[in-house]
């Protein structure tokens, strides 16, 4: 079973400011530690702080793989190519944020992309990541 990991701009950053809102690990140390809880699984993950890299890459997966979890960081609110991917795209989406953005700014409250997913996660840290993925597990099942 194939999952992508697809991260937005500035979740590079994730560790190494705003701790009080993200936590103070880095993604590539959760990763690992997803490698461990999901042994089986074949996962990938890809951060780009480009909005078209993030299209190729949903073009590039989003017909072969069974799963991608999604933050779209700050294009969740304003890309509507993404969403538009998004719902061109046959593998299913799952979109996930580590912050509650409906307890944020009011402009982190609107998500293009929602309508196009088969579910969100939010606010709920890292293991909303963990969370999606066992979404995916166990539909396949
Ligand atoms: O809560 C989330 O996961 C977000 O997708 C994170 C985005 C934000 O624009 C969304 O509204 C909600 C921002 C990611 C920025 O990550 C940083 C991490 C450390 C330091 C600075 C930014």
């Amino acid at each position: 079973m194939k999952i992508l990991v697809l991260n937005g701009p500035n979740l590079n950053l994730l560790g190494k400011r705003e701790p009080e809102i993200y936590g103070n690990q880095s993604f590539e140390d959760y990763f690992e530690t997803l490698q461990t809880q999901f042994p089986k699984l074949d996962l990938e993950y890809y951060q780009s702080n480009h909005e078209g890299l993030l299209l190729d890459k949903l073009h590039e997966v989003g017909f072969d793989y069974d799963g991608i979890v999604l933050n779209g960081g700050a294009y969740t609110h304003t890309s509507i190519a993404i969403a538009d991917a998004i719902g061109a795209i046959t593998t299913p989406v799952i979109e996930v944020h580590i912050s509650n953005v409906h307890a944020r700014e009011t402009f982190r409250h609107h998500s293009y992309f929602s309508s196009k997913c088969i579910g969100v996660i939010v606010g709920l840290g890292l293991d909303g990541y963990r969370l999606a993925i066992e979404h995916f597990l166990k539909e396949s099942k």
